[in-house]
């Protein structure tokens, strides 16, 4: 039995048809839109259960299989954690094991929603931007799933689908479905029309900072729970969801429990990629060069924490067109707030993976914009230096251009090897 403080979810699980496909089911997911969907689900909105998907691993769906999909969050502050019990993720499927079950999934009449979070790299795309074909018609492709759970769709004259991009991409939305139609044209041909005419990818802009369950985490949740729980998921207290309001069919009122649903998701996304995201990574590889192992110790530094407000204020901030009552200082302000945060132990390694797939949108782009109007970004050179220091440091690349990083990091002339236009990664920017 879990404590009575614990909420839980004030609706009839076994009663809920599932209407979401999720793509990605990692911590994230766990602790943000699958709230959200609980929380719709809650005031009153039905069958919007989740079925979580993992495209390789095997480790969410063993963990949340024999829990029946159930498990814990805790938001987390220096004042304490507020514990919740998630019902809306109903099962989780591992593609690579049962690809036809991942297909049907997608061709439910149930279905409305299939939403993704598969991180930058997982949409496949080459430096300058195209879809790297011969990796999507791979197992782990979400592309390859999609495209036949479509098909299956058109073939039972179903209606079209909502696919909904939560990663942190400039354009989301957009990015998704250009490289989906780059992979019907290979693949599908005869599907493109019927997807341009039925489905609808919007732009979403996704904030909540989760950091990688640890095993000391689940002992802490065990202690508190009087239970194991193998799926729990540990996060801070602000959460944000910015949906672009361009659905294919009928939509959980996630509006009604905190989303916005506006009609342009840019000035937020922007910002959030620029201000937030360009903050962490260059807490990251500034705060690993100086010995720190997690965020709030980074922002702590009294060298590093000047860098980044400049960063944030003078060097990203100038460069957004906010949206009415959208207030970059104050979003500053929270975001230094945010990452001060003791209760979250993030690690600055698990912010420092894949650098070149998150770079180009939280850095090359404040640059370029400054670029064009000649001026310089001393805080972002100095996160450049830094992540160049980072690579040739010996320390793990987690990466998938690690190796061609290594490489391009070791030439004397570091940062035209690794951002000269044609090169490694897609910019904007003219070292
Ligand atoms: C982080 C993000 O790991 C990272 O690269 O910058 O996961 C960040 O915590 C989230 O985008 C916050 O919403």
């Amino acid at each position: 039995m879990l404590p009575a403080s614990v909420r839980r979810p004030a609706y009839d699980r076994s009663k809920q048809a599932a209407g979401i496909v999720h793509i990605g089911i990692g911590a994230f997911h766990r602790a943000h839109q699958a709230v959200y969907t609980d929380e719709a689900m809650g005031a009153g909105d039905r069958d919007w259960g989740i079925i979580g998907v993992s495209l390789r691993s095997g480790d969410v769906a063993a963990q949340l299989g024999p829990q029946d999909g159930l498990y814990t969050m805790s938001a987390r502050s220096a004042d304490g954690s507020d514990l919740r019990l998630i019902g809306a993720v109903q099962r989780v499927l591992v593609a690579a094991d049962t690809p036809q079950a991942v297909i049907d999934a997608i061709a439910a009449p149930t279905t409305h929603i299939v939403s993704f979070t598969v991180t930058e790299k997982g949409y496949l795309r080459r430096p300058n931007g195209s879809l790297d074909l011969a990796a999507a018609a791979g197992r782990a492709s979400l592309y390859r799933f999609v495209a036949a759970g479509l098909a299956a769709r058109k073939a039972a004259g179903l209606g079209g689908l909502t696919l909904l991009s939560c990663d942190n991409l400039a354009g989301n939305g957009g990015v998704l479905r250009r490289l989906l139609r780059e992979y019907l044209a290979a693949h599908h041909l005869g599907l493109s029309e019927w997807f341009d005419a039925t489905c609808t990818c919007p732009a979403t802009m996704v904030d909540r900072i989760v950091p990688k369950t640890t095993d000391a985490d689940r002992a802490a949740f065990e202690a508190e729970l009087g239970v194991s729980d193998e799926g729990a998921v540990v996060t801070e207290a602000f959460s944000q969801w910015v949906i672009e309001d361009d659905f294919a069919g009928p939509r959980p009122c996630w509006e009604k429990v905190g989303a916005q649903v506006v009609a342009g998701v840019t000035p937020y996304e922007t910002a959030k990629l620029r201000m937030l995201n360009g903050a962490h990574s260059a807490l990251a590889y500034i705060g690993l060069g100086r010995g720190h192992e997690f965020v709030h110790q980074a922002i702590a530094d009294p060298v590093i924490r000047p860098v980044i407000e400049r960063l944030m204020r003078d060097e990203a901030a100038p460069t957004i067109d906010a949206a009415p009552g959208q207030d970059l200082s104050a979003y500053a302000d929270a975001l230094l707030a945010r990452f001060a945060n003791p209760a979250l132990n993030h690690r600055l390694v698990q912010i420092a993976m894949d650098g070149s797939q998150k770079i180009p949108q939280r850095w090359l782009e404040t640059l370029a914009w400054h670029q064009r109007r000649e001026r310089t970004c001393p805080a972002l050179a100095e996160a450049i230096d830094a992540w160049i220091a980072f690579l040739r440091s010996g320390a793990p690349i987690d990466d998938p251009l690690a190796e061609r990083l290594r490489v391009a990091a070791a030439e004397p002339d570091a940062i035209r090897a690794l951002f000269a236009p044609g090169g490694l990664l897609p910019s904007g920017w003219i070292p």
